[in-house]
Parts: structure tokens; C-alpha cells; sequence
């Protein structure tokens, strides 16, 4: 089976330092928290960056200081989001990309979440597309359920994403697709061959759906931004300690772990 890939989601946009004290929250923290996870085997890091109250920013300012603290202790793959946060504009979603990182994110439709709504309108999947395209920045598909995937697989037949893509299946937000096995085994069914793809899932779901993902091949998102527990009533004490246990999960199971280079060779990045 070929090599997992670890994506650490560090911090997001909507955890807070009450709920998780360990959360990594400026620059420096979030560099320190990536090269953490990098030791422990991950080979990609999935970034939003905060500002200095800790509030979710989407401003090229933060992300390029982040990027470039975190290249000056390893070489795992930094991949901003252009999500940002649910109140964020697409003109302030967009700001990472002109880093031209490796990768981005790019949500493929609009769902609830929680008791916001994360608009993804067509036309700006389109706007968001062209200019990672123009950049060279491969898209993480952001996928919350399958119509989205089902959209991809439209805009790819248009020549508006590149094939092979990599999709980022997140499962479990409330408001959009569960996270039961059965809900993963439709992802990984309606995607087009070649394709590579990541799953990730909310809270309790995350530590089942990120072992039905070693089973099945495809690649693991752990972090805080999707959950902040280790295990029941349990905070984790930091990424790493969960990138760690996804990485002794897979080596028991026969596994290996990706190293970033060997990740950038799985997801086609020059
Ligand atoms: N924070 C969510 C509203 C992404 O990073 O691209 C969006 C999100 C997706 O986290
Ligand atoms: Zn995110």
C-alpha cells in the first residue's frame, strides 16, 4: 500500500485557547506546533492563521510569516487555508494563495456549519480555481458532502480543475455529511480514478475515521482544528501527540509513513 500522508491541522478558525490551552495560536507557536508534528510524522500542515487577540485572519502578513518560520526548521508541506472563517470574504480567503505555497485548500460548495453558513458560490470556486491554477497551487478539494465532490468532477470535465485531483473528505461537521464508515465509503466511491484523497472528521469521529482511512489507503488529517481531544474527557496535549498515534496506528498495521518528500511524489507537487 502505498505511504500515508499525515496532515496536522494545527489550530482553524473556530477553536479557542478556553476550550484547548494548548492550541498554537501565533507564528512562532504554529512553527514550533508544525516542526512538532513533522518529528512525529507528518508531512504536510494544514495552517489558519490567528491574529494577536487570537482571532481567526485571513491576511498575507501572518500566513507569510508562518510559512516562512516554518521552512526555516523543516521542509513539510505548508498548505494555507482559504476557507478562513465562516465571516471571512473571498477577497480575504484568497490571501494565502499569492504565498504560492505548494498547496491550498479550496472548499468545493456551500453547506451549514454549525449556525453559520460557509458559502462556497460557484463563481467563486471558479475565481478561487484560477488563480491557484495561474500560481501553480494545487487545490486540496475541501469536500463536506458528496454533491461537492460530484462538482469537482463538473469543474474538472470544464478544464477549470487539473487532474489528478486530491481531495480533503470532512466529515462530520454539523450541518453537512456524518461520519459514519458508510459516509466515508461514499467519498472514496465517487471520486474519479487516479485521484488522491485525505480524510478528516469532526470531535469523536476523528480517531475512527482516520483508522478506517489507513485500512482503506487513502491519507490521514488529524490536528486540533478538527478535534481536541486524545480521548474521551481528555484534551490532547498537543498536534503531535495525535500525529504520533496515526503514525504508530499505520507502522503496527503494516504502513509506512510518508515522508514530505515522498508526500509531494504521491500528490504530483513539482
Ligand atoms: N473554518 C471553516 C469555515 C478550509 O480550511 O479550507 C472552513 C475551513 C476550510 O476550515
Ligand atoms: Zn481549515
Amino acid at each position: 500500500m502505498e505511504k500515508l500522508i499525515i496532515t496536522a491541522c494545527l489550530t482553524g478558525a473556530e477553536v479557542t485557547r478556553e476550550q484547548q490551552p494548548n492550541l498554537p495560536i501565533t507564528p512562532d507557536e504554529i512553527a514550533e506546533a508544525a516542526y512538532e508534528c513533522f518529528l512525529a510524522g507528518a508531512s504536510m500542515v494544514h495552517v489558519h492563521a490567528r491574529d494577536e487577540e487570537g482571532n481567526p485572519t485571513q491576511d498575507y502578513a501572518y500566513y507569510k510569516a508562518i510559512k516562512e518560520k516554518i521552512e526555516a526548521k523543516c521542509n513539510i508541506i505548508f498548505q494555507p487555508s482559504t476557507g478562513g472563517a465562516t465571516w471571512h470574504t473571498p477577497e480575504q480567503r484568497m490571501q494565502p494563495i499569492e504565498l504560492k505555497p505548494e498547496m491550498a485548500t479550496l472548499s468545493m460548495g456551500t453547506c451549514n456549519f454549525a449556525d453559520d453558513v460557509f458559502m462556497n458560490t460557484e463563481e467563486n470556486i471558479k475565481i478561487f480555481a484560477k488563480r491557484m491554477n495561474e500560481l501553480g497551487v494545487k487545490p486540496e478539494l475541501e469536500c463536506f458532502e458528496k454533491g461537492m465532490v460530484d462538482t469537482s468532477i463538473r469543474m474538472a470535465k470544464k478544464g477549470i480543475l487539473n487532474t489528478p485531483m486530491h481531495y480533503d473528505f470532512v466529515l462530520g461537521v454539523p450541518g453537512a455529511m456524518g461520519a459514519e464508515l458508510r459516509d466515508l465509503l461514499y467519498m472514496v466511491e465517487s471520486i474519479p480514478a487516479g485521484s488522491t484523497w485525505t480524510a478528516a472528521a469532526v470531535g469523536r469521529f476523528q480517531l475512527p475515521i482516520n483508522m478506517a482511512t489507513i485500512i482503506l489507503g487513502g491519507h490521514v488529517r488529524t490536528g486540533f482544528e478538527d478535534n481536541i481531544y486524545y480521548k474521551k474527557g481528555e484534551v490532547a496535549k498537543s498536534n503531535a501527540q495525535l500525529v504520533e498515534r496515526i503514525a504508530n496506528l499505520s507502522r503496527e498495521f503494516g504502513r509506512e509513513v510518508a515522508a514530505p518528500d515522498e508526500a509531494r511524489i504521491i500528490l504530483g507537487l513539482k
